[in-house]
């Protein structure tokens, strides 16, 4: 049976994106699952998690690519150019993580199954944006993680897995 392909898409330092990446070179995903990381995309240029991926030669099998979200006049022609780039590695599964740009729905509807997204809340908590922040203020016991199918609704498609942590004095959005 063929390889499995996943496309990554990120805006920023990617954190996630090294730790998915890691791990399928540690655990073997490739041989043991037949599942491999094809390409990362961001629609930032100056992306440091780009950076990162480009500079170690363990993940010199991994395209790197940007598309700016900048450089066209609609969400529709972006998400239109963006859908034929990841195409391209003919993905079985594409992962948001920590990218920053909400998509269509048309978009959305062409990886109907395929669409993941890594949130930083436990949700249905905190959708959108500033999620540490915003449970900091709130002073949540305990905050986290959830991969969920994207859909249409924002932050709102089902839900996957989830992880917690609990907040502990002195937290910070960085800590
Ligand atoms: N698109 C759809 N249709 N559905 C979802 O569930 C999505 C999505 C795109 C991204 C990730 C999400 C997150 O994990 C995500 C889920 C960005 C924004 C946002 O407001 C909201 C949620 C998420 C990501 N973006 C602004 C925009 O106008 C731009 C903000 C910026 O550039 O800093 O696109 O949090």
């Amino acid at each position: 049976p063929r390889v499995k392909n996943i496309v990554i898409l990120i805006s920023g330092t990617g954190s996630n994106m090294a730790a998915i990446v890691q791990a399928a070179h540690q655990q073997r995903w490739q041989e043991r699952l037949g599942v491999r990381v094809s390409a990362v995309i961001s629609n930032k240029p100056n992306a440091s998690g780009l950076d990162w991926l480009r500079s170690d030669a363990t993940f010199s099998g991994i395209q790197t690519e940007v598309l700016e979200h900048s450089q066209f006049e609609s969400r529709e022609a972006f998400d239109g150019a963006l859908m034929q780039r990841i195409d391209q590695h003919a993905p079985d599964l594409v992962v948001l993580a920590g990218f920053m740009r909400i998509l269509t729905p048309g978009f959305v509807q062409h990886y109907d199954q395929r669409l993941l997204n890594i949130h930083p809340s436990l949700l249905p908590l905190y959708p959108g944006l500033h999620t540490y922040e915003r449970a900091l203020t709130d002073g949540c016991p305990e905050h986290g993680s959830t991969v969920h199918f994207v859909t249409a609704e924002l932050d709102g498609g089902p839900r996957i897995a989830q992880v917690r942590v609990p907040v502990v004095g002195g937290d910070s959005v960085e800590s």
